[in-house]
């Protein structure tokens, strides 16, 4: 067989930008509308329809042997009091672990579990997060400059957003008088 060649993606600092971009996913306001409490609120905002994060992804094999790897853009702004959010998953391969590192901006590591469990963890320039196997993980940008951050995951994880599309995450992120704070989701 083949040996797969070793090769190498440029990541700008500046921008989070991948070179090459690879397999580029984009998640406007209309991809996840259903997503945010406050549904006049997305009513308002679907006529903008803003868009909410990109993600580059280097492109390897999806196996266990290989390591995908990406970046997320997450912008800066509020679907009502709630900050902009990914819609966050657990892997389809429940016990495959992630790695986020954050370059820029700030946010929170939002995480969970199947059987109750909530964990936070907030994010700046060079923290390194470790997603624990079983924890579904959703990132919120908490602050006024896009959040970017670097993850790493085994090649055979891929995404299960099924539970989370329908119930979202145990708690909200949302300002309270100029402050992020999590909040029970009344949904939940
Ligand atoms: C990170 C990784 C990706 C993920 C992306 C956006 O970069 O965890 O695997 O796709 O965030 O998150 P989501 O897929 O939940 O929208
Ligand atoms: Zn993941």
């Amino acid at each position: 067989t083949e040996k797969f060649m070793p090769f190498v993606t440029e990541l700008d600092f500046a921008t989070g930008k991948l070179n090459p971009e690879g397999h580029v996913i984009t998640r406007n306001l209309s991809h996840m509308k259903d997503m945010y409490y406050d549904q006049e609120a997305v009513r308002q905002l679907l006529g903008q329809n803003p868009l909410i994060y990109v993600v580059y992804n280097v492109v390897v094999p999806e196996t266990a042997a290989h390591i995908q790897h990406c970046v997320t853009i997450l912008y800066p702004g509020k679907v009502g009091n709630e900050y902009f959010m990914t819609k966050g998953h657990y892997h389809e391969v429940l016990d495959r672990a992630e790695i986020y590192f954050c370059l820029k901006g700030k946010g929170q590591l939002l995480m969970q579990t199947q059987d109750g469990a909530f964990a936070s963890i907030d994010m700046v320039p060079g923290s390194v997060a470790y997603v624990a196997p079983e924890w579904a993980h959703r990132t919120v940008n908490t602050g006024d400059e896009p959040f970017v951050f670097f993850a790493a995951y085994p090649g055979d994880a891929g995404h299960n957003y099924g539970d989370i599309e329908t119930e979202g995450f145990a708690k909200l992120s949302v300002e309270q008088n100029g402050e992020a704070v999590l909040v029970d989701n009344p949904r939940y």
